[in-house]
């Protein structure tokens, strides 16, 4: 069976892990799933029992999940090394250093500004504190950053791979916080614009925006959360 990726909307991560599937170019089939709604039912938790997008349905039918496990499932299967390097090769560490620092501390960083958003029931002193932590602490790793962003062309090297995937499905949380305008960091606004204008990421894009977009000819269908869990989940 092709694998199952379970993608999360609005703006989950997991849409630069749709892109990265694109580019992969091998059969797959994917599964959309409403954070706010069905994600939070007990079901879920047959599928990932920490209630998070991403997860994988292998081509083995088992459940994997964690962003950094999928990816390196992709990695360990991408024989035209069209979005991975040789393991051995200095492209690999850098790519591999680059999805570390994305997956923690970027991503960590807007922890706070989620957390307030989502907070039920709300309590405004708390909601303020945290607002101020997460702009600070994401203001700060958008520096580092760009410290770490060389060339102009895409993160590792002239082509995307999976660190843009995986950049590109957190990037675009500043604007969805308004934490900054994207200029403030003038190397990352010119590589999220050259990720954001593939055709694997408008297409990932729009699939997460509801929007049926036909892609490269990989993607086989989507089928619905309750049949994944039903075939899937861990009783
Ligand atoms: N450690 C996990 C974190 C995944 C994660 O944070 N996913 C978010 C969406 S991007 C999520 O499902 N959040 C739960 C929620 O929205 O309630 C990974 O790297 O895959």
């Amino acid at each position: 069976m092709e694998p199952v990726l379970i993608y999360g909307f609005p703006a989950g991560s997991s849409m630069g892990l749709v892109a990265a599937l694109e580019w992969l170019g091998q059969p797959y089939r994917l599964c959309r799933v409403d954070m706010m709604g069905e994600m939070r039912e007990p079901a879920y938790k047959r599928i990932n029992p920490r209630v998070e997008t991403p997860a994988l349905i292998t081509d083995q039918g088992e459940v994997l999940t964690e962003t950094m496990a999928i990816a390196a499932w992709f990695e360990a299967r991408d024989t035209e090394r069209r979005i991975s390097f040789d393991p051995l090769s200095r492209e690999a560490d850098r790519m591999h250093q680059m999805m570390a620092f994305i997956n923690t501390g970027f991503t960590g960083a807007f922890s706070p500004l989620w957390a307030a958003m989502e907070m039920e029931p709300p309590n405004p002193a708390l909601q303020s504190a945290l607002r101020e932590w997460g702009r600070d602490a994401v203001i700060e790793r958008h520096d580092r950053l760009e410290e770490m962003i060389e060339g102009d062309s895409f993160l590792i090297v002239d082509h995307p791979t999976l660190a843009d995937g995986l950049l590109i499905g957190i990037a675009r949380w500043l604007d969805f916080h308004q934490v900054a305008p994207q200029a403030h960091w003038p190397k990352l606004a010119a590589l999220r614009a050259r990720i954001e204008a593939d055709p694997a990421v408008i297409y990932a894009t729009a699939l997460e925006n509801g929007e049926n977009q036909p892609g490269n000819g990989a993607c086989k269908g989507h089928l619905p959360l309750a049949e994944v869990i039903r075939r899937f989940g861990r009783n």
